[in-house]
């Protein structure tokens, strides 16, 4: 069995009481079968998943979590094992986690394969998880959620979610983070590489890796000249100006520079109530995505609908109903039988 996924042996199962109690006492092999159950996708693994999150969830919220994106090649990997590493020199707990939605194509975890961050991988202060599994978006966001809830518990304050910035990958992290972070380049001119249109809309720290060597100067003015238009730009978060930073992960300079930004925006947006503010309706809109996706796995499982559908669907595709009506007939047969 990986840690990633796989089965639960059954007879190494553990009770509710003995994973929220492993997890208390900062258990790594516990924790790591604590996640495991949350990342099953058996029914029975679910309900008791989910039976854990309720209980833990007392003892979560107290971290800052921490959400990073860059292109293939940035300097995630080799950043966050400077930070995190720097992070455990400080005394915090580092939780890393990644949502890595290609991995419902490939079968396999892209950020999985490669560099997983070794030296963190054996601190004993920081926690190293790989992407859940194949899934879709919506399902590895799902998991990640509450991956996070179970690091909190278990004590980790600082809860670093990366991703590649597949797709619609970035919006996800940025509804389960406190603060988000663009690592980027500088390009063969001065400008950056790897900004996704619309990107800029979600970016609180702007972070310039690879600020050495010949590149170093570059990089200092791209950072300036993004400094300059900053002011211009919608902020992603209220009450809080964007910034520019530069930073070498791999001669590991400017790292605590980006941990010093990350506080001063910890600390302005929790003064002006936003901190608190995001994350209820961070909250909200996952409760009713999860509503959302309720109502559509029970539409669809439903009895009634699987008599029905077909019909209709034939209707509709023969040209002798339109779509809507088609909607309107099926859904009255719905609500009708389900009374
Ligand atoms: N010169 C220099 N090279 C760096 C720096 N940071 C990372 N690199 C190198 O850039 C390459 C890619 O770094 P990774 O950390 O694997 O990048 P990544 O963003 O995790 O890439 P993916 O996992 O493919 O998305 C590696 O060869 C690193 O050694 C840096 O600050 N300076
Ligand atoms: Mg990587």
């Amino acid at each position: 069995m990986n840690e990633s996924g796989g089965k639960l042996p059954r007879k190494k199962e553990r009770s509710i009481e003995e994973l929220v109690e492993g997890i208390r006492t900062g258990n790594r092999a516990i924790l790591a079968q604590a996640i495991t159950l949350i990342e099953s996708n058996a029914t029975r693994h679910f309900e008791k998943g989910q039976e854990l999150i309720n209980r833990i969830l007392p003892f979560t919220g107290q971290s800052i979590r921490i959400g990073i994106t860059g292109v293939p090649g940035a300097g995630k990997s080799t950043f966050i094992e400077a930070f995190g590493t720097y992070l455990c020199q400080l005394g915090h707990k580092v939780a890393v986690l990644a949502v890595d939605p290609s991995s419902s194509v490939t079968g396999g975890s892209i950020l999985g394969d490669k560099t997983r961050m070794d030296r963190l991988s054996r601190d004993p202060r920081a926690y190293v998880r790989p992407s859940p599994a194949a899934g879709t978006l919506g399902g590895v966001a799902r998991k990640t959620r509450e991956t996070v809830l179970v690091c909190e518990a278990a004590g980790y304050d600082v809860i670093i979610v990366e991703t590649v910035g597949v797709g619609q990958s970035e919006v996800t992290v940025r509804s389960m983070v406190d603060i988000f972070l663009l690592l980027a380049l500088t390009g063969a001119g001065d400008e950056l590489q790897g900004m996704k249109k619309g990107i800029m809309e979600l970016v609180d720290l702007l972070v310039i890796n690879k600020a050495d060597g010949d590149n170093e100067k570059k990089a200092l003015k791209a950072k300036e000249e993004f400094t300059r238009i900053l002011h211009f730009l919608k902020p992603a978060t209220r009450g809080w100006t964007s910034k520019a930073l530069t930073c070498s992960a791999l001669y590991e300079r400017g790292i605590p520079e980006v941990w010093e930004s990350i506080q001063e925006f910890e600390e302005t947006t929790i003064a002006q109530g936003m901190f608190e503010e995001r994350r209820a309706s961070q909250m909200k809109d996952w409760f009713y995505s999860l509503i959302k996706q309720e109502l559509e796995t029970s539409f669809f499982t439903s009895p009634v609908t699987k008599e029905h559908l077909p019909y209709f669907e034939k209707e509709v595709m023969s040209g002798h109903l339109s779509a809507s009506l088609g909607v309107k007939r099926l859904f009255d047969e719905f609500n009708h039988r389900r009374r």
